[in-house]
């Protein structure tokens, strides 16, 4: 299931790495595809989209269901 999420303050690779290792933490078969320039988020994993943006929240940033 993909999760799509607009993600502002996720602005240079350092934020993609950090929720990228992050959400691979915790599921580790995760594909994560991010975009600094247009700060879009996408998740494929079997989780709940809450979920998902829970770990995102917990590593300081501000996810918005796109
Ligand atoms: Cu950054």
């Amino acid at each position: 299931m993909k999760h799509e999420f607009t993600v502002a303050d996720m602005t240079c690779g350092h934020c993609v790495k950090t929720i990228t290792t992050a959400i691979q933490n915790k599921w580790p078969s995760a594909v994560v595809v991010a975009d600094t320039a247009t700060h879009h988020l996408s998740v494929n994993i079997d989780a709940d989209n809450a979920a998902v943006a829970a770990v995102v929240t917990e590593e300081g940033y501000t996810p918005v269901a796109a």
